[in-house]
């Protein structure tokens, strides 16, 4: 199969699964159909069929996106503007949102859209799974972790960060907590290398400057505490200020 039987494959079950007709996606491109149809499908099995066919789909799409890996030895904080789901690290973490089932919407150009969309369904199987154990909402702060299915990274961990209220809300703390926990459960996992994306600084609206004194500060007192831990700790930012914001946290630790 090529990728466009692989994907009109997927398609044709999805909306079959869904009871949707072809003709609402008429003109796009046949990934972002597919990828439309998985972010608005409820955790459920699948055949094995299809999760052959997606495996080897989403495998060749990050193959063409490029997959990105970084050495470091000197056990400082690295940078790098990009997309996270290109990243070959033995974790990157997502931020999720409380029911930690990934993005419901749309093709949304959020982390945890992208995250879902190009791991797999099994990931929001699995995520479903976790939660249903649970039987409660994920809290703000903690972190939880899960294969990463078809990302060149080994693990996701997720963390729910604070939605940004004026900083009425303990949301200094609680975005404090996202980092350190997820270092903790990385720690603990034995996870050796570890990328970040900027935690509530998207849709849920945390202003980056203090976001990233927090998130450098959390995370260099974690390692000065933990000294041989990790090999690599990175933050992947997507735009260049939020890039330049980080830059000059992690100068100000140098
Ligand atoms: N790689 C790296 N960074 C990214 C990527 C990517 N592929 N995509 C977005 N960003 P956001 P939040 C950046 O909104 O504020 C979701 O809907 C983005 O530019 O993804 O914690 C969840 O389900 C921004 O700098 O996360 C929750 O409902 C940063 O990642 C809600 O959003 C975080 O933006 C969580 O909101």
């Amino acid at each position: 199969m090529n990728q466009n039987e692989r994907l009109n494959y997927l398609i044709n079950y999805l909306l079959e699964d869904l009871h949707l007709d072809k003709d609402l996606f008429f003109g796009e491109d046949l990934f972002t159909t597919y990828r439309k149809l998985v972010n608005i499908r409820e955790a459920k099995p699948v055949s094995k069929k299809f999760l052959e066919i997606q495996d080897e789909m989403l495998q060749e799409e990050n193959r063409k996106k490029g997959i990105v890996s970084f050495e470091n030895d000197n056990n400082k904080i690295i940078l790098w503007k990009g997309d996270i789901t290109r990243l070959k690290v033995d974790a990157i973490v997502n931020a999720a949102n409380n029911q930690m089932e990934g993005c419901f919407v749309p093709g949304h150009h959020c982390i945890d859209n992208a995250i879902h969309t190009y791991a797999g369904i099994q990931l929001r199987e699995k995520c479903h799974q976790i939660m249903k154990q649970q039987g409660i909402l994920e809290p703000t702060g903690k972190a939880k972790i899960t294969l990463a299915y078809n990302l060149p990274s080994c693990y996701v961990i997720h963390t729910v960060g604070p939605i940004w209220n004026g900083g009425r809300d303990r949301e200094e703390e609680l975005l404090a907590n996202c980092y350190f926990n997820s270092m903790k459960l990385a720690m603990d996992n034995g996870i050796r290398s570890i990328a970040f994306p900027s935690i509530s600084t998207g849709i849920y609206s945390f202003p980056v400057e203090l976001a990233a004194k927090i998130a450098v500060h959390t995370v260099n007192r974690f390692l000065q505490d933990n000294p041989d831990c990790f090999d690599l700790v990175e933050w992947v930012l997507f735009d260049t200020h939020t890039e330049s914001v980080y830059e000059d946290e992690v100068d100000k630790i140098y």
